[in-house]
């Protein structure tokens, strides 16, 4: 395999909006980003994804980009962008942003061109088709529900939108609307970032022509994905984009990519893939129901443990998955994966090692290092997020209680990733000196990075030994390029692997809170990592306390 300059890194999400605010308006901000590059140097991070800030109406949170060469004032200016850039030069460190380009907004120049001339150059920019009354051009559900169709403002079309209405579908057939896509990748590559997330990227290729589905749902309505599932030939939009981009940057490239064909992760991350990476999403999908939020299963220790050992065996050596607890679509993995009343520091600890020491590359999103926890929702007039008030709404339609749907969405709500960063025990968790866009997670006085910085047994502490461990020049190697191997696999509440290359290293977690023995095959030679004070063992036998996680090496 191609030694590749991002293969050993760490990575860092931030969200933007929420993560700090320079100027008082209650909205996180690039100066905000710039006055906390030396924290996450301090971290030990290399690489930071920003999620959107580019000039959008904020419909989707910035995931409706109305002018890509821009950035939102409510973020800064371009200015603030380039000084972001080099100042993150300075410290090592490289700066991927958001590509959205499945979609653009409403409030893109394209879009307002195509409303004034749909059949002209700008139409064929969309997935425009004739309206006709009573009638849908197809049953398909958007992934913020309801219908993926809506009327061309003054024109008698319509047009596609997977998303939200105001998120119109991009049509990738159409080779002038990818130059246009090449064209903005270049230029920001130009400017010196180190690459790029590529977002919802599997729905840029549509089944031709398009048809509708079975039903799945009272709405009469049918999921995306059955559409997806028939769509063939992303890759030669995939490859194209490489080559005409990426590739001739050596940039970093980390793909959204969902329900991938098993014979396709070669092309997708293997050698002169299409992507560098692509996130594991296989645990964020467990206990997820057709149906909806509300109907969803509660995710334990062994679905957990099958869902990362899935995921690993299915990457295997071909390349490198982008492993995560969370990000900003998502409920905070603490909250999830940590069986309910059990979540703690020694748990959080747990969750960490288990998931950052996994092969591939770890992306902690922002206050993950900090154990920040789900927030709580006393009304729905709380939530912010376009896809709860959906899932709020589909809670209802399926007979819920106003009470009950609230209850069945809250602990799913992308909301409790994106409230603001807990940065000190001040007002407003010191996030803001105005008053926050969304609401501070009230556990702030207790979770809150000052404090933890101080403490050297707390999680932050312990994401830093992580960090650190992993680029010891001693297990790098091994943690970086080393093959995986379960071990102990059928056990219940446990999750334990090998990793094996130039050093034999074998991560444990207990992921209960009784204690449970394990038999050891040989003699640890060095305790690397231990969220307990002391390890108990006698005879080759670990006495592992509640949810203990040990890195030996062997
Ligand atoms: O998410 C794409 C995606 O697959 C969504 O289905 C996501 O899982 C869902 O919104 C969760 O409720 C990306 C972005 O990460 C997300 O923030 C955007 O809303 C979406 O694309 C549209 O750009
Ligand atoms: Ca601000």
């Amino acid at each position: 395999m191609t030694k590749k300059w991002w293969h050993n890194k760490v990575a860092y999400q931030i969200y933007p909006k929420s993560f700090y605010d320079s100027n008082g308006d209650g909205i996180g901000d690039i100066p905000g980003i710039i006055s906390k590059l030396d924290y996450l140097q301090d971290l030990g991070v290399d690489i930071i994804w920003l999620s959107p800030c580019y000039q959008s109406p904020l419909a989707d949170q910035g995931y409706d980009i109305s002018d890509y060469y821009n950035i939102d004032p409510r973020f800064g200016t371009m200015a603030d962008m380039d000084c972001l850039i080099a100042e993150a030069k300075k410290r090592n460190m490289y700066i991927l942003m958001d590509l959205v380009v499945n979609h653009c907004s409403d409030e893109h120049e394209w879009f307002r061109k195509a409303c004034e001339d749909p059949d002209g150059k700008y139409g064929n920019f969309f997935y425009l088709r004739d309206k006709k009354e009573g009638e849908l051009p197809t049953n398909w559900r958007s992934y913020f529900g309801g219908s993926v169709w809506e009327d061309l403002p003054g024109t008698n079309k319509q047009y596609l939108h997977v998303f939200h209405k105001k998120q119109p579908d991009l049509n990738w057939e159409n080779p002038e609307l990818r130059e246009e896509v090449y064209k903005n990748i270049n230029w920001w590559l130009d400017k010196g970032l180190g690459g790029f997330r590529i977002d919802a990227i599997m729905n840029i290729k549509k089944a031709l022509p398009f048809r509708s589905y079975e039903p799945d749902r009272e709405d009469g309505l049918a999921g995306i994905h059955n559409m997806l599932q028939e769509a063939r030939g992303i890759g030669e939009f995939l490859g194209e984009m490489r080559d005409r981009t990426f590739k001739k940057y050596d940039a970093f490239s980390v793909g959204e990519v969902f329900n991938e064909k098993p014979e396709e992760i070669p092309d997708f991350i293997g050698e002169n893939g299409y992507f560098s990476s692509m996130f594991d999403f296989n645990e964020a999908i467990c206990g997820q129901s057709p149906n909806g939020w509300y109907d969803a299963s509660p995710v334990t220790p062994d679905d957990y443990k099958r869902a990362c050992f899935e995921a690993q065996e299915k990457i295997g050596t071909i390349g490198f998955l982008s492993n995560i607890i969370e990000n900003h679509d998502e409920p905070r993995g603490v909250s999830r994966y940590i069986p309910a009343g059990d979540c703690c520091n020694e748990s959080k600890k747990m969750l960490a090692a288990l998931n950052f020491l996994l092969r591939g590359l770890p992306f902690i999103y922002q206050g993950q290092e900090l154990g920040m926890e789900n927030t709580t929702f006393s009304s729905i007039e709380e939530v912010d997020d376009i896809s709860t008030l959906d899932e709020y709404q589909v809670a209802l339609n399926a007979g819920l209680t106003p009470e009950e749907a609230l209850q069945s969405v809250a602990g799913h709500s992308r909301d409790n990733a994106r409230t603001p960063m807990q940065w000190s025990d001040a007002a407003n968790a010191g996030f803001t000196t105005g008053t926050p866009w969304l609401k501070v997670n009230p556990n702030y006085t207790s979770i809150n990075a000052a404090a933890q910085m101080e403490d050297p047994d707390s999680v932050h502490s312990f994401y830093k030994q992580l960090i650190a461990l992993r680029k010891n020049p001693a297990y790098s190697e091994t943690i970086v390029y080393g093959t995986l191997e379960p071990v102990w696999k059928e056990r219940h509440n446990l999750m334990a692997y090998y990793r094996r290359g130039e050093k034999t290293l074998l991560v444990i977690g207990n992921y209960q809170r009784e204690e449970q023995k394990i038999v050891l095959s040989g003699m640890p030679k060095t305790v690397l990592l231990n969220n307990y004070p002391t390890l108990v063992m006698e005879n080759g036998v670990v006495t592992m306390r509640g949810y203990q996680v040990l890195v030996l090496e062997m």
